[in-house]
């Protein structure tokens, strides 16, 4: 069936500053979380850095000529805290501030919508060697290091978004420790959570003494949760994952508390004692929209060896991505259904949905991606569904704009609607870019 986004749908593709930029050792910019666990080794695969990634730094001008001949009406990216802050702390590196004002002047010369987020994981290493997220300093930091940014692009940038997937910031970097900066604790990762919303809520208040026009929100990467059976059992393990994926993260922002169900279950753990008074309110000050970035969704069943506090996240069935994550466009539908019936009304916005694919150049030089245009296909069909039955979705930003560094993973997966060459760091656009580029021409999905 053929279909048509509203009026004024926000077309986007994202990425990530250490995913893209390189340049990790220029113009004053500070080390990060990310350079420290990347260049540890064993920690990723074949020991991939983002040293230089896809080398944007230098390259700006020809990717952001890329992004105007796909026809993008916004693009996705981060802002690296160490180059701002070389140590997360005190006055501005000019030359930071210099290039991300470069990007943002780029893509307003060709009609390319700036949408900002201010943290997607790159900590400065030296708070980190204070603490990092497990202590409430790091939180003040930010809101100072907001001020900053705000201050310098303000008045350019008109869709900001705080942090993002702060769930995978505490539970993936000090739970399981997979991600930077490698610490496998669950005390740690509860005050992470704690101290990454709160950090969210320092950077509202310094938005709201900013004068900043424009509008501003916090990703969440959400996943919708089914039991693998009737069996009570596995509902009530349902409620554990749900609980930290997505009502931990929620509910502060939106309800001004944390779950009852979750603080139980984590008493075993931690009694919640970092919260202070006046934590919660900074933290469900109000936003302007919300950015979801859906992936899949979870099976979950009880685990029989713990019963009470434990769970199994199922392998998804057929079909699945390069990542081996079940692919569930009806997932995005209900999730954002979800959200509009159990939380307040507001804008939404898919900040990402992709997948990775092994792609790879044929021998006329082209790269042929029809799994992610049938991928893309499905989840625009999703979220135009969520539309149809009353949801304020209002963008949609494809991950990624190009293959990058898969953090953990290195570059081994590409995520990219345009391949990357990482020897030579030519740039394809694949297939799906060419009929990203019609849907957005189109506003829409033809039969
Ligand atoms: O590459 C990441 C991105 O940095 C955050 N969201 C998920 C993507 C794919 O894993």
């Amino acid at each position: 069936m053929a279909i048509n986004f509203p009026d004024g749908f926000l077309w986007g593709s994202a990425t990530a500053a250490y995913q893209v930029e390189g340049a990790v050792a220029e113009d004053g910019r500070g080390r990060s979380i990310w350079d420290t666990f990347s260049h540890t080794p064993g920690k990723t695969t074949h020991g991939d850095t983002g040293d230089i990634a896809d080398d944007q730094y230098h390259r700006l001008d020809d990717d952001l000529d890329l992004m105007a001949a796909l026809g993008l009406k916004a693009y996705r990216f981060s802002v690296a805290w160490p180059r701002i802050q070389p140590d997360g702390a005190g006055r501005p590196n000019q030359a930071g501030l210099d290039y991300y004002k470069r990007l943002v002047e780029g893509l307003h010369r060709r009609s390319i919508t700036p949408c900002l987020t201010l943290y997607h994981w790159d900590l400065p290493q030296a708070l980190e060697d204070a603490g990092g997220w497990t202590i409430r300093d790091t939180s003040e930091r930010f809101g100072e290091y907001a001020a900053l940014v705000f201050d310098a692009l303000g008045d350019e940038v008109p869709m900001w978004i705080t942090l993002n997937e702060p769930w995978v910031s505490a539970w993936q970097g000090y739970g399981t420790g997979a991600h930077a900066p490698g610490i496998a604790d669950e005390a740690k990762a509860l005050q992470a959570t704690h101290h990454l919303l709160l950090a969210h809520g320092r950077a509202l208040d310094a938005w709201g003494s900013s004068g900043a026009k424009g509008q501003i929100g916090i990703t969440l990467n959400l996943a919708p949760c089914l039991p693998a059976s009737d069996d009570p059992r596995d509902g009530a393990a349902v409620q554990r994952v749900d609980g930290n994926q997505n009502r931990l993260f929620l509910d502060p922002i939106f309800k001004g508390a944390y779950p009852e169900d979750m603080v139980r279950h984590y008493q075993p753990t931690s009694d919640f004692s970092f919260v202070a008074d006046g934590d919660l309110e900074a933290i469900s000050a109000p936003v302007d929209f919300l950015g979801v970035n859906y992936y899949m969704r979870h099976r979950v069943a009880a685990d029989p060896n713990d019963p009470e506090r434990g769970f199994a996240i199922l392998a998804p069935g057929e079909p699945i991505t390069a990542m081996g994550w079940g692919i569930d466009p009806d997932g995005l539908t209900a999730l954002l259904v979800r959200l509009d019936a159990d939380y307040p009304k507001l804008p939404l916005y898919i900040t990402e949905n992709g997948a990775a694919f092994y792609d790879y150049v044929d021998p006329e030089g082209g790269v042929d991606d029809p799994e992610r245009v049938d991928f893309l296909d499905a989840h625009f069909r999703a979220a135009h569904n969520a539309i149809g039955q009353g949801v304020d979705l209002r963008g949609y930003f494809v991950w990624s704009f190009l293959d990058n560094f898969e953090w953990s993973l290195g570059y081994s997966k590409r995520f990219g609607i345009n391949f990357v060459d990482f020897a030579t760091q030519t740039r394809i656009p694949k297939a799906s870019a060419r009929w990203y580029q019609k849907v957005i021409q189109r506003n829409g999905l033809d039969d």
